[in-house]
C-alpha cells in the first residue's frame, strides 16, 4: 500500500480547498472535488508518471477530468502537487482572466491535458490520446510493450460522462482495439443533478464495459463509508498489467465527508454553506476557521511529488537514450515527427478542363500526403465516399487483431461518427500526429459537440465532409446537408473549405497542413470540371474571373457553384455586361486579409452570392442590396440537375438575376 499519512492529509487540504474557493466564488461543484479528492491524490501522488515542474514532458502520462465540472478537484491537485497555480489563483476561482474557469481549459491552465465540461467528451477523447500514445510506440519501437514512447491515460468520469452516447461510441472502440494503456475511473456516486442517478441511469456498468471488450471491475466503499483507496490502488496497478483498457467503477458518496450533506445532490453545484463547510473541515481534520490553509504535510507532498516527478523523468530520459541506441534510425524518425514539412511532395496538379470530383481530387492528394508519418485518420464507415479510401496509408487492425496491421495508420471507426471526432481531438492534443475524421458533410451535425472543442482548443484536426450539397442526388433531404456550412462557419476558429475544383482541393490540403489550426473541407460527390489553375486559396477568395471591362457586377460562389457563376460572366459578357467572378473557398481566411486586399476583390459593385447551402450569412459579403442565390429547405430525392433547377443555381438564373440587379 502506497497512500501515506501525507496523502491522507493531503487529500484532506484539497478537499478544504474545494470547499473554500466554491464558498468565496459563491458558485461552483464542491461534491465531486470534495469527495475525490483522495481518488486524484493517489494518481498525482502515486501512479501518473508526470513531473510538475516540466509539464510539457512528452513521455507523460496523461489525466483526463472528463466531468469537468469537478474542476476544483483538479486545480486544488495540481496546486499541492508543485504545478504553477498558487494559492491565490484558487483564491480567484470562477473569477474573470483567472488560470481557475469554471471549467479546465486546455492550454490556459497548467497541467490541464483538455478542455472538458460538456460530459462525455473527455473518455472519448482520452480513448485517441490513449491510442496515439500506443501507436507511436507500436509504429516506432519493435519493443512496443516495454517502450519509454507508451504512456498511460487516466480518466476520471462521472455518470454523466458514461450516460452520453459519445462514451458507450468511445468505449466500444477502445475494447475493440485493446486499447490498453486508458484507465477509467468511474465515480460512482449515483448522484446526478436531478437527484438519484439511478432514476435515469440505471444500467450495470461493469457488465457494460465487459461486454465492450474491457477489463472492468467494482470497487466498493470500506464499511464506515469512505472511498476503499487500498483496493482502488491495487486496481490500478492491475490496470497497467491488463492487455484491455480498464474501467474500475468506484463507489463513493458525493461531499463525503461532509456530516449532514454527503450523498446529497445539492452538494454538487452549488456552495454548501458556510456551516456545513465547517462542519465538514472538522470531518476532514483541518481548521474550521482557517480558509485556504495548506499545513506542512501537504507542503511535504509538494515536495515529494515534484522529487518523484524529476526522477520519473530522469529515468525516462535513460530509457530514451537506450532506446536510441537500440533503434537509431526509428528513434530519429520518431524525434523527426514535430518537424511537419512537406516540401518534398509532388502534390498533384489537376488538367483544365477535366472532371473530376473534389473528394476523388481529395483522395489523390492524400495519396501524397500519406508520406508524412504524422498522417493518421479515418472515416465512419464511408472510407471510400469520402475519398479517404487512402491504399498509400496502410489499416490499423490493432493488437491480437485477425486483420492484422498494427502499425497502421488509418481507421475504420464504423459508424461513431461523434466518438471519431473526439478521438481525432485526442490524437491531435497528445502527440505530433495530424489527425483527419471523414463523413458526409450532413452527418457533421453528430460531430458537432467535438468540432467545437476541437475549434476551441485550436487543435490541427482535419474534418473531410463529401457529399456537400442537393448535388449529391437522389439520397434526399436525409442526407443533403443545407444548414451546415454556415453552422461550421459559425463556429469560432474553425476553418471551413469548399473548394471549387480539383486544384483547389489540392491547394486547399497544403494550406490546412501548413497552418495547423482546425479546419473542415467540404468536397463534392458530384465531378466537377477543373477551371482553376495555381489558385490562391490561401487568400480564401481571390478573382478567378475578370471581365474586359471593370466590372458591373461581383458574383461570389463557392463549391460546385464557381463553374455556374464563371459560365454566367462569360454569357453576360457576350450581352455586353461585365460581371467578375470571385472564388471564395475559405472566408475565414479571407476575413484574415488585409482590407485593401478584400476591398480589392469586393468593393465597388452589386454583389450575387451564390452557394447551394443556407442563405444565411453571405449577407456579410454581399450587403443588403446584394442578392443570395442559396437552397432555403430541404432538398429532394432527385438528380443533382432536376435539383439544382428547383433552387435556381443554374447559369440561367445567374444571368438573369445579374440583369435584374443591373437594372
Ligand atoms: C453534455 C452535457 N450535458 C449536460 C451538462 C450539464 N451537467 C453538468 S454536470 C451534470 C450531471 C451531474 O451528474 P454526474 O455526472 O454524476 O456528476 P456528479 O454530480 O457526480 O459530480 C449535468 C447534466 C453538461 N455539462 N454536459
Amino acid at each position: 500500500m502506497t497512500y501515506t499519512n501525507v496523502d491522507q492529509v493531503t487529500a484532506n487540504t484539497a478537499a478544504g480547498l474545494a470547499l473554500d474557493a466554491v464558498e468565496a466564488a459563491g458558485h461552483g461543484h464542491p461534491g465531486t472535488a470534495v469527495a475525490l479528492a483522495p481518488v486524484a491524490q493517489l494518481l498525482f501522488a502515486h501512479h501518473l508518471k508526470h513531473n510538475p515542474s516540466n509539464q510539457d514532458w512528452s513521455g507523460r502520462d496523461r489525466f483526463v477530468l472528463s466531468c469537468g465540472h469537478a474542476s476544483m478537484l483538479l486545480y486544488a491537485q495540481l496546486h499541492l502537487s508543485g504545478y504553477q497555480l498558487s494559492l491565490d489563483d484558487l483564491k480567484n476561482f470562477r473569477k474573470a482572466e483567472s488560470l481557475t474557469p469554471g471549467h479546465p481549459e486546455y492550454g490556459h491552465t497548467v497541467g490541464v491535458e483538455m478542455t472538458t465540461g460538456p460530459l462525455g467528451q473527455g473518455i472519448a477523447t482520452a480513448v485517441g490520446m490513449a491510442w496515439a500514445q500506443l501507436s507511436l510506440a507500436d509504429r516506432f519501437d519493435p519493443d512496443y510493450e516495454n517502450s519509454p514512447l507508451k504512456s498511460y491515460v487516466y480518466v476520471i468520469a462521472s455518470d454523466g460522462d458514461l450516460s452520453e452516447g459519445i462514451s458507450s461510441e468511445a468505449s466500444s472502440f477502445a475494447g475493440l482495439h485493446k486499447i490498453s494503456n486508458l484507465i477509467v475511473i468511474y465515480d460512482d456516486n449515483e448522484i446526478s443533478i436531478d437527484g438519484n442517478a439511478k432514476a435515469s441511469f440505471n444500467e450495470d456498468i461493469v457488465s457494460r464495459y465487459r461486454a465492450y471488450g474491457w477489463h472492468a471491475v467494482g470497487v466498493n466503499q470500506t464499511s464506515d463509508g469512505k472511498i476503499d483507496i487500498q483496493k482502488l490502488d491495487q486496481e490500478l496497478v492491475a490496470a497497467r498489467k491488463s492487455d484491455r483498457p480498464t474501467l474500475i467503477a468506484l463507489r463513493t458518496s458525493i461531499a463525503y465527508p461532509s456530516p449532514n450533506m454527503t450523498g446529497m445532490a445539492a452538494t454538487h453545484g452549488s456552495p454548501m454553506g458556510t456551516a456545513e463547510v465547517a462542519a465538514t473541515k472538522l470531518a476532514l481534520g483541518l481548521n474550521p476557521d482557517e480558509f485556504f490553509q495548506v499545513p506542512a504535510l501537504a507542503m511535504e507532498n509538494k515536495r515529494q511529488v515534484m522529487n518523484r516527478g524529476a526522477e520519473l523523468q530522469q529515468s525516462y530520459d535513460q530509457e530514451i537514450l537506450a532506446y536510441q541506441n537500440r533503434q537509431p534510425s526509428l528513434a530519429k524518425q520518431f524525434h523527426q515527427l514535430g518537424n511537419l514539412d512537406i516540401s518534398s511532395l509532388s502534390i498533384p496538379v489537376f488538367s483544365l478542363d477535366t472532371q473530376i470530383a473534389t473528394r476523388k481530387a481529395s483522395q489523390q492528394v492524400l495519396e501524397e500526403l500519406a508520406k508524412l508519418p504524422q498522417l493518421v485518420g479515418g472515416s465512419a464507415d464511408l472510407s471510400e465516399s469520402n475519398g479517404v479510401a487512402i491504399k498509400s496509408l496502410p489499416i490499423y487492425h490493432g493488437v491480437n487483431s485477425e486483420f492484422g496491421d498494427l502499425a497502421g495508420r488509418r481507421l475504420l471507426f464504423g459508424v461513431r461518427e461523434h466518438a471519431m471526432a473526439a478521438f481525432c481531438n485526442g490524437i491531435a492534443l497528445s502527440s505530433p500526429l495530424r489527425p483527419f475524421a471523414a463523413t458526409f458533410l450532413i452527418f457533421s451535425d453528430y460531430m458537432k459537440p467535438s468540432i467545437r472543442l476541437a475549434a476551441l482548443m485550436n487543435l490541427p484536426v482535419t474534418f473531410v465532409f463529401s457529399h456537400d450539397s442537393i448535388g449529391l442526388g437522389e439520397d434526399g433531404p436525409t442526407h443533403q446537408p443545407v444548414e451546415q456550412l454556415w453552422s461550421l462557419r459559425a463556429t469560432p476558429s474553425l476553418s471551413v473549405i469548399r473548394p471549387a475544383d480539383a486544384n483547389e482541393t489540392a491547394a486547399a490540403w497544403v494550406e490546412i497542413l501548413n497552418r495547423n489550426q482546425p479546419a473542415a473541407i467540404i468536397l463534392s460527390r458530384q465531378n466537377l470540371p477543373v477551371i482553376t489553375e495555381n489558385p490562391s486559396v490561401r487568400n480564401g477568395a481571390y478573382v478567378l474571373y475578370e471581365p474586359k471591362k471593370s466590372p458591373q457586377v461581383i458574383l461570389i460562389a463557392t463549391g460546385s457553384e464557381v463553374q455556374l457563376a464563371v459560365n454566367a460572366a462569360k454569357e453576360l459578357e457576350s450581352n455586353g455586361l461585365y460581371a467578375r467572378v470571385v472564388s471564395a473557398p475559405c472566408l475565414e481566411w479571407f476575413d484574415e486579409q488585409p482590407r485593401e486586399y478584400r476591398d480589392a476583390i469586393l468593393a465597388g459593385a452589386p454583389k450575387i452570392a451564390i452557394e447551394a447551402g443556407s442563405p444565411v450569412g453571405w449577407y456579410k459579403y454581399v450587403g443588403s442590396d446584394g442578392v443570395v442565390l442559396g437552397v432555403n429547405n430541404y432538398g429532394a430525392s432527385a438528380t443533382p440537375k432536376y435539383l439544382f433547377e428547383k433552387f435556381g443555381l443554374t447559369t440561367e438564373n445567374i444571368v438573369q438575376i445579374a440583369k435584374q440587379l443591373l437594372d
